[in-house]
């Protein structure tokens, strides 16, 4: 089969609640994958940043394979030998207290929201049911119907109403406007550290900083989602870190697993992620032994490869390069570490067609919101690979 053998089945079987770029991937290795006609191409999006570590990493198929042969998965009925170990690595890692293990990073997300409510309710002491949790316009926390409730997407909402009431959206920056619209129901305010779906947004200086003061003033939790900004991917452990700001709980997924498998997690302390009691929470597949042989694998490798230093300083090049690029179309470079969005102008005629021209030069990258190209290769990336992609950038760029 050849791919457009592959697309024709994939048109007929498959819902079409995508439009993917039309090759068809069959290996992947370190920051390459090949289509089915054997062409190579560089991965410039590294499945959302869950492939920070690289494609098929060695010592994470080798984590993988042995925990498959040995015990994929108890359920929480019955407890096993690498939840407890994921857990305590992760919060060592990461200086959080407690963790709660889920699968999808929405899962995380919906987590983090049940335990702020809860929070609420239990420790400030919000009336029952008149919890209110404030987040962002442009915001991308998942998929879920309570999720894009609060979606200022009218895509990601069309059609799937009536939505989860307790939510409201302010400004994504502006910190005057999550002071005014906090109110005494108010139990959480989540936000992404920079809002990748947004088009590689990067908030303010001192703003993380500003609505911690303030959530703290208001005894209101920070809830930072870091599933796509976590674990490395802006040059710093978590994106937070580049304003040592601790939130009081954040989510996790994606590269958690390396991308072998479906990993999120909530970190937090006691008091948070105390109120959960047996039976309140849960998931069949919730921290089984797979999962988490592969998450602790993952998480080594992220440190023992020191990918978080290379994220910073390949991604510090590789910015610095793109913003040297005098083309017509561009209108903005923006990132932190290997999180980058070039956004082209209106006139451009939209992202999507330079990504088409780039799939053309052996490289794949996505468009994010029509005008933004994002660029967040593996974080194993060298600086002769991203050269090898600033020829083909350079030139896709300059192209009528
Ligand atoms: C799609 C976007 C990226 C996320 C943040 C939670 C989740 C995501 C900050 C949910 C997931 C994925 C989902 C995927 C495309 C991709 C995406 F374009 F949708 F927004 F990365 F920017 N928080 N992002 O980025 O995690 O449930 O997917 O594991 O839905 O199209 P998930």
């Amino acid at each position: 089969m050849n791919t457009q053998d592959y697309i024709a089945l994939e048109n007929q079987y498959n819902a079409h609640n995508y439009k993917p770029l039309d090759v068809v991937l069959e290996r992947g290795e370190g920051i390459w994958v090949w289509d089915v006609e054997g062409n190579r191409y560089l991965d410039f999006l590294s499945a959302y940043s869950a492939v920070n570590q690289g494609h098929s990493h060695p010592r994470i198929l080798k984590a993988m394979m042995e925990q498959a042969a040995r015990l994929p998965l108890t359920s929480r009925a019955f407890r096993n030998d690498q939840l407890p170990l994921l857990a305590q690595e992760l919060c060592e890692l990461t200086g959080y207290e407690m963790m709660l293990p889920m699968n999808s990073g929405a899962e995380a997300v919906e987590t983090a929201l049940k335990a702020a409510r809860k929070w609420g309710y239990e420790v400030k002491g919000v009336a029952a049911g008149q919890a209110e949790i404030i987040a962002c316009e442009g915001n991308f926390h998942g998929r879920t119907i309570s999720i894009i409730g609060f979606s200022t997407e009218a895509q990601y909402r069309n059609g799937f109403g009536p939505f989860t009431p307790g939510f409201k959206t302010v400004a994504y920056g502006d910190a005057d406007a999550l002071e005014a619209a906090i109110t005494p129901n108010t139990v959480a305010f989540m936000v992404e550290p920079i809002q990748g779906e947004g088009g590689v947004v990067i908030p303010p200086d001192g703003y993380l900083k500003r609505v911690r003061e303030i959530c703290d003033r208001n005894q209101v939790l920070l809830i930072l989602d870091e599933i796509q900004t976590g674990l490395g991917r802006t040059g710093q452990l978590m994106a937070a870190d580049w304003e040592q700001v601790r939130p009081d709980m954040v989510t996790i997924g994606k590269a958690l697993s390396g991308g072998f498998y479906p990993v999120s997690a909530v970190l937090s302390n006691r008091e948070i992620l105390g109120v959960f009691k047996p039976g309140d929470h849960g998931s069949t597949f919730g921290g089984n032994p797979l999962a988490s042989a592969i998450a602790r694998e993952a998480l080594k490798v992220l440190v023992d490869e020191g990918l978080i230093t290379n994220a910073r300083e390949m991604g510090a090049y590789l910015k610095g390069r793109l913003e040297r690029i005098e083309s017509d179309h561009i209108n903005e470079v923006r990132g932190r570490g290997l999180l980058i969005g070039v956004e082209l102008k209106p006139q451009a005629g939209g992202a999507r067609r330079f990504a088409e021209a780039l799939k053309q030069e052996g490289l794949l990258c996505k468009e994010t919101h029509q005008h933004v190209l994002r660029f967040a290769p593996p974080l194993v990336i060298t600086r002769a690979d991203i050269d090898w992609a600033l020829e083909r950038i350079e030139q896709v760029l300059l192209m009528a």
